[in-house]
C-alpha cells in the first residue's frame, strides 16, 4: 500500500507593531440649541395670564393623562453623516481634538447644524437632543469635512417624518463633497456648508447602557504598519457592553489599508460585532463591512478606504465574551494600479486592491483586445462582489459589467466568453458594503476550436479529458458528468451521474437524487438510528433516557443535560456525563464545573496571513500546528502536529528503523515549527527531539495504531506561527460526511524530489467506515478513519505521513481528527486516504505526555 500523502501549509509572519494609541473617553459636546428669548410682560396682562394658566394647567393635566395612557413611546435615534465646509481651510490642528481650533470649529458646527439645518424643519428641532462632531478631515479645494453625530428622541409615530425630513436635507448625496448647492449659506461669520449627508446609525449603538469610548489613532504611515486591538487582547476576553471606536487617518490623496489578522468574536452578529466605516462617523450609509465569529482558514479580512479616513467600531453585549481582534493599518497611495487599463493578447486582471476587499466608491474600466478573428474568454478564479440581499440579481450597487452586470459569489473557474475580439469591462462599487473582489484571466480563443485537446464544458470552461465522468463536478455545471457509463469503482445514480463508491452512506446526498444514501441500513423516517443500528422513535432522542442502550440517542443533543454515563457521552471532570454532542471548547460552559471549557488554548489560528497565494497553497500562519520533521541527511520526510509547547503527534511509521536509517532515534531528527516554505527553514523555529514514544501496538503490516509522540528538547514559544491543535476526547464524534482539512508538503521518504515548496492543503470528507473497509479490502481497523478528497484536479495536493487531519468544530476551533497514515491521501481522487483515528488514543496521549 502506498504511504498516504496529505498536505497543508502554514507559515506565519508577524507585521511590525506600532505603539498602542492612547485611549480616551469621549465626551459629546453638549449643545443646547434652544434659544431662550426674554420678553417683557405687561402687568395688565398678568391677570389674564393667571386665568389662562389655570386653563392651561387643566389642559396639560388632561394631556399628561393622555400622554401616559395613550401616547406612543419615544425612541432614541442616532443619525450621522458629514458636512462639507468651504469657508475654512484644513490644518493639522483640526486633527487634534484638544486644540482650540478643533474645539471652536466643533462648537460652531454643532451649533449651525441645529440653527441653520435642523431648525429649518420643525420635526427635526422638536426631537433633537444633542449633536456632536466626531472629527474633521480634508475636503476638496482646501475645505473641511466635519463628521457629526446627532441624537434625536422621537415619538415612535413620528419616526418616518423625521427620517423623511433628514433625507430631504441630503445635498448631493454621494457627491456631496463636490456639491455647490449651498445649504445654510449666510453672510455673517457662520460656516458655509456646501454639502451634507445624513443617515441612520445602527440602532444597537443607541442602546443606553453601553460604555462608550473612542480612540483616535494617529496617522497611518506609508512604509510602516501600526496595530490596534480589542481591549484585553490577547490575554483576556473583551469586556461586556462595550462600544468602542477607533479613528484612522491618512495623508490626503491616500487610502487606509486595514487588515484583521485575528478575529475571534461571538458567532452571533446580533450580539457582538465589529463594523468598519468609510467615514469618521458611524453612518450606516458608509459601512464597509460588519463581521463577527472567527476568521476562517484562508479568509482575507483586508479593507481599503475610499478616502483618507476610516472608522472601526466594536460592539459587545452582556454575555459571552471572546478573545477579540487585532488589526493592522497603514496608508497606501490613493491611485490603485489595478484599476483599469488596456489589455491585449492574454493575462490577468483583478479588482482594485486585490487581494484586499475592493474599496467603496470606485470605478475601473478595462479595454480588452485580442487578434482579429479570435474571441475572448474571461475566467474568474475568484469572484465575490457584494450584492444586496433583497435584489441579488439586479446588481444595483456593486458590479462587474461584461456583457451584462454580474455580482454576488461565483464558484472558482467561472467562465464568460465574448464573441468578439474586443471587450470593455467595467467595475463599479458604491459607497458601502464591499466584497473580496475578483481575480480574472482572459485569453483569446479560436471560435472553431475553443478547447484544443481538452473537454469543453457547457459553460465554456476547458478541462482535462480525464476529468470527464470521474464523479466530480470539474466543469462547475456538471456537464463533464453527463452521459457517462460508470465503472466498478463508481455507483450509478438514478439520475445518470456516476459517483465514487466511497461517497455512499456518508449522509451527504452526492447523487443529487439521494441514490447514494439509500440502502444504508438507516431507520425509516420518524425513527432515530442508534449507533448500534437499533431504531427508536424519533421523539426519544434527547429525552434524557438511554433508549438505544448505547447512549447514542442522548449523545448528540443541542442542549446539555446531565445523563447516565455511557461509552459515548462526554464526561466532565466532576464525573457527570452530559448529553451534548462535542461540548469541549465549543465556547459554552456545559459541565457544571466548567471543565469542558477549561483547557481551550488550542485549535485557533491565532494570527495573520500576510501573503495570499492561489490554489492549494496555504496562507502563512493558517495551520500553526503543522510541523515539518526533517532528518539530518534527507531533509523533510514527515509531518506532525503541535499539541503543546513540548509535545508533537506524528505517525508511528515515520519513526521505525529500516535497513538504512535509524528513524526511531531522537538524534536523527530536526523539528521545524512554524514553517511555510521548505526553502525558508531559517524563518522557522528549529528544535531537537528529546524522546520518541511510538505506540507499543503499532503494526507494520496493517498500519494499525499508527501513532507516535515526540517530545521536544526544550519548550517552544507559542506564537502566531506555532500553536497547538485541540485533541478530541474519546467521545468526540467526527461525523461521516464531514469536511475536514489535510495539510503537508507532500514529500515522502521514497521520493525525495517530490517535495512541494509551500505547505499544501486539501479539503477532504470523512467516508463511511463500512464502505471504506469494503473498498480497501477489509484493511480498515476501528482505529482508522477514511477520507476522500472533495474537489480539485488530479494533483490537488500531496500530504505527509504523520501530518494533521484538522477538523473545524462548532465554533471554528480546530481538532486533530486524524494523523495521515496510508492510502492514496488526496493525491488521487478515486481512492480514499486512511488516517489514524485520534479519539482512540486520547487517554494514551494523556498518560504519556500529561497533555
Ligand atoms: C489631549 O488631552 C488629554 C488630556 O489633557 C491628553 O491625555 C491627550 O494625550 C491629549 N491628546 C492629544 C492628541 O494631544
Ligand atoms: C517607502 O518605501 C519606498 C520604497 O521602499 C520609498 O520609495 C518611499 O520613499 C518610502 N516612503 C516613505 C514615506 O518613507
Ligand atoms: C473508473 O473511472 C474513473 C474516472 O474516470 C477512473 O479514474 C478509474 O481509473 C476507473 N477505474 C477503473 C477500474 O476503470
Ligand atoms: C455506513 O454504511 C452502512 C452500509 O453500507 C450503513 O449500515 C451504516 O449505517 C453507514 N454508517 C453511517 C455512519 O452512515
Ligand atoms: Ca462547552
Amino acid at each position: 500500500m502506498d504511504r498516504p500523502e496529505s498536505g497543508e501549509k502554514h507559515h506565519p509572519k508577524l507585521p511590525p507593531q506600532g505603539d498602542a494609541p492612547g485611549l480616551l473617553e469621549q465626551f459629546l459636546p453638549a449643545y443646547d440649541g434652544k434659544m431662550v428669548q426674554k420678553r417683557r410682560i405687561p402687568r395688565m396682562a398678568l391677570v389674564a395670564i393667571v386665568l389662562a394658566s389655570i386653563a392651561v394647567v387643566a389642559l396639560v393635566t388632561g394631556l399628561l393623562v393622555w400622554h401616559f395612557h395613550f401616547r406612543p413611546g419615544k425612541v432614541r435615534k442616532m443619525y450621522s453623516g458629514y458636512l462639507t465646509i468651504s469657508s475654512h481651510t484644513f490644518s493639522d490642528a483640526y486633527e487634534n481634538y484638544n486644540s482650540t481650533e478643533y474645539k471652536e470649529l466643533a462648537t460652531k458646527v454643532s451649533k449651525q447644524l441645529y440653527t441653520s439645518i435642523y431648525k429649518q424643519n420643525g420635526w427635526l428641532s422638536r426631537y433633537h437632543v444633542v449633536s456632536s462632531v466626531q472629527g474633521f478631515s480634508e475636503g476638496s479645494d482646501n475645505g473641511i469635512i466635519a463628521y457629526y453625530l446627532s441624537e434625536f428622541n422621537v415619538r415612535e409615530n413620528r419616526l418616518s417624518l423625521v427620517e423623511e425630513a433628514l433625507d430631504k436635507l441630503m445635498v448631493g448625496g454621494e457627491t456631496a463633497r463636490q456639491s455647490r448647492s449651498g445649504i445654510g449659506r449666510t453672510t455673517d461669520n457662520s460656516l458655509i456648508i456646501v454639502g451634507m449627508t445624513s443617515g441612520a446609525v445602527d440602532a444597537r449603538l443607541a442602546a443606553k447602557n453601553l460604555k462608550r469610548s473612542s480612540e483616535r489613532l494617529l496617522h497611518a504611515h506609508a512604509n510602516q504598519t501600526d496595530s490596534f486591538r480589542s481591549p484585553g487582547f490577547p490575554e483576556s476576553s473583551y469586556p461586556s457592553n462595550l462600544y468602542k471606536e477607533w479613528q484612522i487617518r491618512a495623508d490626503p490623496e491616500h487610502r487606509i489599508r486595514l487588515e484583521f489578522d485575528v478575529l475571534d468574536l461571538e458567532k452571533d452578529c446580533r450580539n457582538d460585532f465589529i463594523k468598519v466605516y468609510d467615514s469618521l462617523a458611524p453612518t450606516e450609509k458608509q459601512v464597509i463591512t460588519e463581521k463577527c465569529g472567527i476568521r476562517l482558514p484562508g479568509e482575507r479580512f483586508i479593507f481599503l478606504s475610499s478616502g483618507n479616513v476610516m472608522l472601526v467600531t466594536l460592539y459587545t453585549n452582556e454575555e459571552k465574551n471572546f478573545p477579540g481582534f487585532r488589526a493592522f493599518y497603514s496608508q497606501v497611495p490613493g491611485k490603485i494600479k489595478e484599476c483599469g487599463g488596456e489589455l491585449t493578447a492574454g493575462g490577468t486582471f483583478t479588482s482594485p486592491g486585490f487581494p484586499s476587499h475592493y474599496p467603496p466608491n470606485i470605478e475601473c474600466v478595462w479595454n480588452i483586445e485580442v487578434p482579429q478573428g479570435k474571441h475572448i474568454k474571461v475566467k474568474f478564479n475568484k469572484f465575490s462582489i457584494h450584492s444586496p440581499e433583497e435584489k441579488p440579481l439586479d446588481c444595483p450597487t456593486d458590479y462587474l459589467e461584461l456583457k451584462y452586470r454580474i455580482c454576488g459569489e461565483k464558484p472558482p473557474k467561472t467562465v464568460y466568453s465574448i464573441k468578439s475580439n474586443r471587450a470593455t469591462v467595467k467595475f463599479h462599487s458604491d459607497m458601502s458594503h464591499v466584497g473580496e473582489g475578483f481575480s480574472g484571466e482572459f485569453e483569446a480563443f479560436e471560435p472553431a476550436d475553443p478547447c484544443p485537446g481538452k473537454f469543453q464544458c457547457d459553460n465554456d470552461l476547458c478541462v482535462s479529458t480525464n476529468l470527464k465522468c470521474d464523479g466530480y463536478n470539474d466543469c462547475g455545471d456538471m456537464s463533464d458528468e453527463r452521459g457517462c457509463s460508470c465503472n466498478d469503482t463508481q455507483i450509478k445514480c438514478k439520475n445518470g451521474f456516476c459517483k465514487p463508491r466511497f461517497w455512499s452512506c456518508d449522509g451527504v446526498n452526492d447523487c443529487g437524487d439521494n441514490t447514494d444514501e439509500e440502502n444504508c441500513g438507516k431507520c425509516k423516517a420518524s425513527f432515530f438510528t442508534c449507533r448500534n443500528g437499533r431504531c427508536i422513535y424519533a421523539q426519544k432522542e434527547c429525552n434524557g433516557y438511554n433508549d438505544c442502550g448505547d447512549g447514542s440517542d442522548e449523545s448528540q443533543c443541542e442542549k446539555s443535560i446531565v445523563v447516565r454515563c455511557s461509552d459515548i457521552s462526554y464526561k466532565c471532570k466532576n464525573n457527570q456525563c452530559i448529553s451534548k454532542l462535542n461540548p469541549m471548547c465549543d465556547g459554552e460552559k456545559d459541565c457544571e464545573d466548567g471543565s469542558d471549557e477549561a483547557e481551550c488554548k488550542c485549535g485557533i489560528k491565532p494570527y495573520k496571513s500576510s501573503r495570499i497565494v492561489g490554489g492549494k497553497d496555504s496562507n502563512e500562519g493558517e495551520w500553526p500546528w503543522q510541523v515539518s520533521l526533517h532528518t539530518k541527511t534527507q531533509g523533510h520526510v514527515c509531518g506532525a502536529s503541535v499539541i503543546s509547547n513540548r509535545w508533537l503527534v506524528t505517525a508511528a511509521h515515520c519513526v521505525q528503523d529500516n535497513e538504512k536509517y535509524r528513524y526511531s532515534e531522537p538524534d536523527q531528527w530536526e523539528v521545524y515549527l512554524g514553517l511555510h516554505t521548505q526553502s525558508e527553514t531559517s524563518k522557522a523555529t528549529l528544535k531537537s527531539v528529546n524522546r520518541i514514544i511510538s505506540h507499543p501496538r503499532y503494526d507494520r503490516i496493517s498500519y494499525d495504531n499508527d501513532i507516535a509522540l515526540m517530545e521536544l528538547d526544550s519548550p517552544v514559544t507559542l506564537n502566531q506561527n506555532v500553536w497547538p491543535i485541540c485533541l478530541p476526547e474519546p467521545t468526540h464524534d467526527f461525523q461521516t460526511g464531514k469536511a475536514v482539512w489535510i495539510t503537508g508538503w507532500g514529500k515522502l521518504r521514497e521520493e525525495i524530489e517530490s517535495v512541494a515548496p509551500v505547505l499544501q492543503k486539501a479539503e477532504v470528507r470523512i467516508i463511511n467506515v463500512t464502505v471504506c473497509s469494503r473498498l480497501m479490502d477489509d484493511g480498515i481497523t476501528p482505529r482508522m478513519i477514511c477520507a476522500g478528497v472533495l474537489s480539485g484536479g488530479i494533483d490537488a495536493c500531496q500530504g505527509d505521513s504523520g501530518g494533521p487531519m484538522s477538523s473545524a468544530e462548532e465554533n471554528g476551533r480546530m481538532f486533530l481528527a486524524g494523523v495521515v497514515s496510508w492510502g492514496d491521501g488526496c493525491g488521487r481522487k478515486n481512492r480514499p486516504g486512511v488516517y489514524t483515528r485520534v479519539t482512540e488514543y486520547r487517554n494514551w496521549i494523556r498518560e504519556m505526555t500529561g497533555v
